[in-house]
């Protein structure tokens, strides 16, 4: 059976909802990165960058979370993954902008946090200021498109949409969202689906 390794509380939370979403098989191994666990040799041989999420399909191992997403698509047929290669190329098109525009900055934010929180110390507010200054322009451009579009790639759900909310749901950590209203329904409207909810009860 395919084997997920990481916890919700991490990108695996991208790949665990796929998974729920199609309804496929899994085992989760929820490794935890703070422990070390992701920096063992048996692990390192699975992944060298030592971290989650990855996936191994019966000895098919795959890093990266929205690669391991491109990858499950692909298992069975699922309205994830449309059939019209353009609408496919707006799941790409929006795959890609979250995970290289808007979940940077906020990843700098949350792990300089952690950092901080771990040691004892503060965090740069200059540093913060920076980043969500960044974050809140990948916002706009996020809220001008839901406000005329249900969801990322069009009138459907699609893996678009969990790669980019697993990007956006950093942001009420740090950000009110009440500037951003559209975001925020699109927010509660995909984090109402059953599978969400389902990982949200995982590990
Ligand atoms: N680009 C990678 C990023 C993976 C990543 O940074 N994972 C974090 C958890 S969300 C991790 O394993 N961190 C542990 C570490 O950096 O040692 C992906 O999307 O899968």
């Amino acid at each position: 059976m395919l084997k997920i390794y990481g916890k919700r509380q991490s990108r695996a939370a991208r790949c665990l909802w796929v998974l729920e979403e199609m309804e496929l098989p899994y085992t989760q191994i929820p490794v935890d990165t703070q422990s070390g666990e992701t920096k063992t040799p048996e692990y390192l041989a699975m992944n060298p960058a030592g971290k989650v999420p990855i996936i191994d399909d019966d000895g098919f191992v795959l890093r990266e979370s929205v690669a391991i997403n491109a990858y499950l698509v692909t298992r069975a047929d699922t309205p994830l993954w449309p059939t019209d290669v353009r609408s496919q190329a707006y799941v790409n098109q929006w795959s890609s902008w979250a995970t290289t525009e808007m979940e940077v900055p906020l990843n700098a934010i949350f792990r300089a946090k952690r950092r901080a929180g771990a040691s004892g110390g503060a965090v740069d507010p200059a540093f913060i200021a920076e980043n969500l200054d960044v974050a809140g322009k990948t916002l706009h451009v996020l809220e001008d498109h839901l406000a005329t579009h249900r969801y990322v790639a069009g009138d459907a759900f699609t893996l678009g949409d969990i790669n980019a909310f697993t990007a956006a749901m950093l942001v009420p950590m740090f950000k009110d969202l009440s500037d951003y209203p559209a975001v925020q329904e699109w927010m509660t409207r995909c984090g109402g689906r059953p599978a969400w909810k389902r990982v949200s009860a995982l590990p």
